[in-house]
Order: C-alpha cells, then structure tokens, then sequence
C-alpha cells in the first residue's frame, strides 16, 4: 500500500485498516504530500526509509522521502518482506478522474505496480469537501479481494473514485471510461520581496461535465466509479496515418 497524501493522512490509514482484515498489509508512504507529482522516479539522490507506526493504528509503516511510485519500487526492490500481490493507493483526498490521472500521484503509484507485474488499484474521494473514509475504505476491501481471486490484465490497473457520503448515500457502482476534465487553471504573477517576478498556477478546482459512462458522470450522479485504465497510451488506429507522413523523405 501506499498513497501521495503523505505517510500521515487519515485516508491512508482508513485504507489500511480495512485491507489488514483481508490479508498482511505493507505500507510505504511518502513522508510528505506528493499530490499531482505524477509519476515520478528519483534518480539524484538516495531515498531515506524510517519506520513508524501510522497514526491511529498499530500498523507499522515505512516512511520514505521518496515519491509515491518510488515507495512501490522500494517495495519490489526488496524493502517489502515479500513480494506484493497486489498495490493499492490511497484513499486519496479528491477526485482523480478524466486527465486528472496523468498527474496523479495516486494513479502513479498504481502504475508502478502494473509495471512491476502485479495488478493495482487507485482510490480516490471524489470530493473536495467530505473525508469521510469509512465505505471508500471498505468497497475497497472488496475490490481487493475480487482482483486477487480473478486477477487483472497485465497492463491494467483500476481507478476508483468514491463520491461523498456514507453507505446510504451512494447509490451503486458503475464501470467506466475516463471522461474529460476542464481545468479552470490561472496564472497569477507577483512579485518576490527581491522585486523578481514568480508565476503561481492555480484555480478553482477542476470541472467537466462529464458524458454518460464516463467516470466524472458517474460520481456526480452519486455512484462509485470504476476505470479500468491500461498503460499502453498508443493510438493504434493513427499508426498507419503517421506512417504514411513518409518522414525520412
Ligand atoms: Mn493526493
């Protein structure tokens, strides 16, 4: 397990807690928020591991200054006691859905589980407002224990998102497509107290109206979402297209 929260977000612990009952659970972390870092790989310098027990629980817990996806990798690499079956990331704080994914360090970290062999799950609020962990954590539970009975494609990790509220208020479950998201992204530009100028990106949070039978559809209408997403980003139908550019002319 992990997530890109940081090591001490309750989301991470609710998520550990509601695993623990299904099977051992090992969790490396960040040790500070990496949200929207993507999927990053730390090559310039070394990563740092302590271990610590994760607030409001008794579950130990690696701690690293690594990323979200290098706490995967440690994990394979032989940090993990043995090897995983599967990863799941999160519970994260707000929704990753549509292009949210490609900057995720949620998803990320899923990613760096498929590329290590395993199936993988990501879980998100997909809310800004509400953290209440409690059916996220447990629908993620079962997940879980589906993926490790069926198995998944190589390839293929799954995007959760969890609209707020409890069990009562969500009122089922749809299997999705990514949707797309309309970032209301500014630039503001201010001065630093040397008279430099330094530029800030920033806005409201993302929007997107969302067609039917995509994710952001589904959580807007108070169902949990279900992605399955695939690593392989190729456009197979535009290979022949550009093929036929004739670029070595
Ligand atoms: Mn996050």
């Amino acid at each position: 397990m992990t997530n890109d929260d940081g090591v001490d977000s309750p989301g991470l612990s609710a998520l550990a807690r509601a695993l623990k009952r299904i099977d051992d659970v090992c969790v490396i972390a960040p040790n500070r928020n990496w949200t929207a870092a993507g999927h990053t790989k730390t090559l310039d310098r070394p990563l740092r591991v302590t271990e610590i027990t994760l607030p409001g629980s008794r579950q130990t817990a690696f701690s690293s200054d690594g990323s979200p996806s290098d706490c995967v990798a440690l994990g394979f690499l032989g940090l993990a006691p043995e090897r995983p079956r599967l990863v799941v990331s999160g519970i994260n704080t707000g929704p990753n859905m549509g292009s949210d994914i490609t900057y995720s360090g949620t998803v990320s970290a899923a990613m760096e589980g498929v590329v290590s062999g395993v199936p993988a799950i990501a879980v998100s609020l997909g809310d800004y407002l509400d953290w209440d962990f409690s059916y996220a954590a447990a629908f993620s539970a079962r997940l879980a224990q589906r993926v490790l009975r069926e198995g998944l494609e190589s390839d293929v990790l799954l995007n959760v998102n969890v609209p707020r509220g409890r069990r009562s208020d969500i009122h089922g479950v749809r299997v999705t497509r990514l949707g797309r998201r309309e970032y209301n992204d500014q630039l503001i530009r201010r001065k630093d107290p040397f008279g430099r100028d330094y530029f800030w990106i920033g806005g409201s949070p993302p929007g997107g109206a969302g067609e039917p039978g995509t994710d952001l559809h589904a959580v807007a209408a108070g169902y949990v979402s279900v992605t399955p997403v695939q690593l392989d980003l190729t456009n197979h139908a535009l290979i022949d297209q550009i093929a036929g550019w004739n670029l070595h002319a």
